[in-house]
């Protein structure tokens, strides 16, 4: 019996020296992994940073106050998020190429720090590979999970950036030793085996095939930029309109959909047609006063104010817009409560997490907050949320609730 595993791990052992002997290329060393991996940590730094401040406006802690200004300011954020998310596909499958002949490491497991080292990029490139995926996933609106996207999507980051800050923690000697380029500009550090695994003992070494064909580490890094440039490129049309023409991976463009906006969530998804264009359709607003419906006429007789705001998706898409309508602190102020209130507003449509959303005393105070009617000079299409919807400045497009039925005052 004794023998027997004897014979197999010795079996093993070989296979692994042979694969890792047959993915040596010139490329593939310690110090293509440490560029690869300098730019990977930026962009998830990035990624997590953006969608952080997205959580937070989506989930807002009663002490962190909210920005609506500049107005723009989530659009340049959630842009960035989906962009870096996307673009760093492609460097993080160049890293994990950089490296994966480790995985023929021999023995797998030396002791407890390899087993720390080992456990802790298995936790990173699982919580990296499902996150993007989610991310991605998101973006097409597939959800063929039963949980919550957003919650596990901010659960896997934390985890992510956990397992990242403990690699580059064990890995630091080796990011220090080749930080730099070498002095004398030559390649002269090592092949990433060896030098990462001093202990393995290779049993081909003997038949070592020579490193100087195959894949070169500036081949390896020009075609894993590219490939994220290309990414980007394809991506930011969906937010960055002169790149409009180059967005071929974005699902919405701007300028395509009714009245030159694109739409999220169709009336007939929402199931909202005939109610929205009900005559029967009232706005009910209620504060410390009691209530009050308004008609369509009641609105439009009140001041109008038109503004320039942009309509950013989580999904990174975002454009800007000219809205008319009413001030959100103008309606409540019918029922007696001041702009420094918190509201809560209805939609017509009755399912979904969308159908209602809170607005905090930032924007409700914020005379660019409004209950809008129109929308580029024209009465706001049904797509777009007909009769009444929220445009608010730096909010993201979740909170933009169109088909309003009501307005509360909550606090
Ligand atoms: N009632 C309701 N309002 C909604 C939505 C929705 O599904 N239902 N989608 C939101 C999302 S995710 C976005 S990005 C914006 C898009 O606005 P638009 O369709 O007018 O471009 O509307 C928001 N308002
Ligand atoms: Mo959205």
């Amino acid at each position: 019996m004794a023998s027997l595993t004897a014979r197999a791990s010795d079996r093993l052992e070989r296979a692994f020296g042979a694969a890792r002997a047959r993915t040596r290329t010139p490329g593939r060393r310690t110090r293509t992994t440490v560029v690869l991996g300098r730019v990977l940590g930026v962009m998830l730094i990035v990624c997590f940073a953006t969608g952080l401040y997205s959580h937070v406006l989506q989930n807002p802690l009663d002490w962190l106050p909210l920005l609506p200004r500049p107005v723009h300011l989530y659009r340049v954020t959630q842009g960035l998020h989906v962009i870096t998310g996307l673009a760093l596909i492609p460097v993080l499958l160049g890293k994990l190429w950089s490296v994966y002949p480790r995985l023929f490491a021999w023995p797998p497991v030396s002791g407890p720090v390899t087993l720390l080292e080992r456990g802790s990029i298995a936790l990173l490139v699982g919580a990296a590979v499902l996150e993007v995926a989610l991310g991605v996933m998101n973006i097409a609106q597939w959800y063929p999970f039963p949980f919550s996207f957003r919650a596990v999507h901010f659960v896997l980051a934390w985890v992510l950036v956990g397992a990242m800050i403990l690699h580059i923690g064990i890995k630091l000697p080796l990011i220090q030793a080749y930080w730099r380029r070498r002095p004398d500009g030559s390649s002269e550090d090592e092949p990433t085996e060896p030098r990462t695994w001093p202990d393995a003992p290779d049993p081909d070494t003997e038949r070592q095939p020579t490193v100087a064909e195959g894949v070169s580490r500036r081949g390896a890094l020009i075609a894993v930029g590219s490939a994220a440039g290309v990414v980007a490129l394809a991506t930011a049309g969906q937010t960055v309109a002169p790149l409009a023409p180059l967005a071929v991976l974005a699902p919405r463009r701007p300028g395509i959909g009714p009245q030159g906006l694109p739409v999220n969530r169709t009336a007939a998804e929402a199931g909202v047609i005939a109610s929205a264009r009900s005559p029967e359709w009232r706005l009910t607003v209620v504060g410390p006063d009691g209530s009050a419906d308004l008609s369509l006429m009641d609105l439009r007789s009140m001041p109008q104010h038109t503004v320039e705001l942009p309509i950013a998706c989580v999904e990174g898409w975002s454009q800007n817009a000219v809205w008319t309508g009413v001030r959100v602190q103008d309606v409540i102020a019918l029922v007696g409560a001041g702009p420094d209130s918190d509201v809560r507003f209805t939609s017509l449509q009755t399912r979904g997490a969308f159908a209602t959303s809170r607005m905090r005393h930032e924007y409700v105070s914020d005379p660019l907050s409004l209950i809008a009617l129109r929308l580029g000079g024209e009465t706001l299409d049904i797509e777009h949320g007909y009769p009444a919807r929220v445009i608010a400045p730096g909010r993201p497009g979740v909170r933009q609730t169109k088909w309003l039925s009501a307005v509360e005052v909550t606090t």
